[in-house]
């Protein structure tokens, strides 16, 4: 899609020219501007007060150098980000990604992404994101605590319970987050909610590990609704093998889907009877190892080298789950020429964006990232009311507040998407719904930042 007002163009091509060399954060604002067309021409009072401008410049960057000592004794350096890009509606809130990929252009478009998803939960959050481009695979646990602690170490004096709570993204799970919480309490003396993802022992909300991917099936279920449809008896291809991705394949099969392949970086398995979920739990939860190891055990699987190739598998529900432009134009033609129905992201932009303009053109169901994955960040901000009550939810308590969130989630984008044009586009939707709040409070608060 391109712009048909030449003020989002103008726009579109300072962002382009003040954050040079990052393509991510590019296609991840280019999303939200194209939304915001008739936005703009039905809203004058946000062009005027300069919000799509302000919007689009995060409120403060840090950048930091993470040494830490390997198992050998040698010395590592790592750099670390946090991007605290909006503070409108709460504090800042979003996860930490550990990943060699990461820069500062991933972090920054995952920081935008969040502020939209984190609105349109409907709770306090502001949107940030971190990370570093330390890479946790093949590292001890005795490495992989004395990065976190060198991070926290740094990251300690930006953050606060009030101010930017931090969670898990790619690589940072309970595990990493015990480790920065450990060091966040003994270097500022405090045992307070900074971050979410923590041990249930210490803070952490139950249902906050299932969240994400429980979150993307009530979503997905609602979607398919409008169409009379359900996950009963339908096929479900799911990419990656992490967090999401595997309580994504949970409760896609507690609705009666049969979930047929999961991937990781190095390949993917298929297994038309169904994929064994305890297995995979141990593979990837407990043992950490490669996806490929499931086959020893499964004889009716079959392991394939590359994880691209998922999407050639027919199905009727595919539920991107890894990360970002995993499933680029080509991808999404096969899924379509193979009848898919629905479409949605766990991942944070898993879908490119002619793979976007490829399900939409058809006419399919397809929920964008910031709306379908937001029931984890939506659980991270129950986990902050039960921190500032001194208090825990059962796990049945957490998890019906998520799906009325989930719920709430899609009606208000489909209501927003209904106003503004197509009520289908969910992109449209949730890009509206989202930004509307986070735009109120930034006109009613002036000119700050
Ligand atoms: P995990 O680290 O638990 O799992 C990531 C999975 O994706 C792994 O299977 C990993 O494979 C695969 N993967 C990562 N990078 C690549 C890559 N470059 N190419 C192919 N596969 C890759 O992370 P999560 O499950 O937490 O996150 C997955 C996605 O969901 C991310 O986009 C994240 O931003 C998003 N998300 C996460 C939320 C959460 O609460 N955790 C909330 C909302 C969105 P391998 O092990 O080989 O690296
Ligand atoms: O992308 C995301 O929404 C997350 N990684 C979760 C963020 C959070 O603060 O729970």
């Amino acid at each position: 899609m391109e712009f048909r007002t030449e003020y989002m163009q103008d726009l579109m091509n300072r962002v382009v020219k003040n954050h040079p060399a990052q393509p991510e954060f590019h296609q991840a604002v280019k999303e939200v501007l194209l939304s915001m067309e008739p936005v703009a021409e039905k809203n004058p009072q946000y062009v005027q007060a300069g919000i799509f401008e302000r919007i689009v410049e995060p409120e403060r960057i840090v950048i930091f150098r993470v040494s830490w000592v390997d198992d050998n004794g040698n010395v590592q350096v790592n750099r670390g980000y946090r991007v605290q890009f909006n503070s409108a509606i709460g504090p800042y809130k979003g996860g930490l990604r550990l990943h060699p990929s990461v820069n500062l252009g991933v972090i920054k478009f995952l920081g935008f992404e969040q502020i939209f998803k984190n609105s349109l939960t409907g709770l306090p959050m502001g949107g940030g994101k971190g990370g570093s481009d330390f890479d946790p695979k093949g590292k001890s646990d005795g490495e992989i605590m004395r990065f976190c602690q060198s991070f926290m170490t740094e990251l300690c004096k930006h953050i606060g319970p009030d101010t930017d709570v931090p969670a898990g993204d790619i690589g940072v799970g309970g595990r990493e987050i015990g480790y920065m919480f450990g060091q966040y309490k003994r270097l500022r003396n405090e045992f307070t909610g900074v971050l979410t993802g923590k041990g249930l022992n210490y803070g952490g909300s139950l249902a906050r590990t299932q969240a994400t991917g429980y979150g993307l099936c009530y979503f997905t279920k609602e979607m398919l609704a409008t169409r009379n449809e359900s996950f009963q008896g339908k096929t479900v291809v799911i990419s990656g093998s992490g967090n999401v991705a595997i309580y994504a394949a949970e409760k896609a099969t507690q609705l009666g889907g049969k979930v047929v392949a999961l991937s990781d970086s190095n390949g993917y398995i298929y297994d038309e009877n169904g994929i064994d979920l305890d297995a995979i739990k141990q593979i990837k939860e407990v043992e950490r190892k490669r996806i490929k190891v499931y086959v020893e055990n499964h004889p009716s699987a079959k392991y394939t080298e590359g994880c691209k190739g998922i999407w050639t598998i027919p199905c009727d529900i595919a539920l991107p789950c890894a990360t970002q432009n995993e499933l680029d134009g080509e991808a999404a033609k096969t899924l379509l020429a193979n009848g898919v129905i629905a479409v949605a992201e766990g991942a944070n932009m898993p879908s490119t964006p002619e793979a976007v303009d490829a399900f939409q053109a058809a006419g399919i169901l397809y929920a964008p990232g910031k709306a379908s994955n937001a029931g984890g960040v939506a659980t991270s901000g129950l986990e902050m009311s039960q921190n500032s009550m001194r208090y825990s939810w059962t796990f049945e308590e957490v998890d019906e507040k998520l799906q009325g969130i989930m719920k709430h989630i899609h009606t208000i984008a489909r209501e927003a998407a209904t106003e503004y044009g197509n009520p289908d586009d969910y992109v449209l939707g949730a890009n509206i719904a989202g930004f509307l709040k986070v735009a109120d409070a930034m006109y009613c608060q002036g000119i700050t930042y």
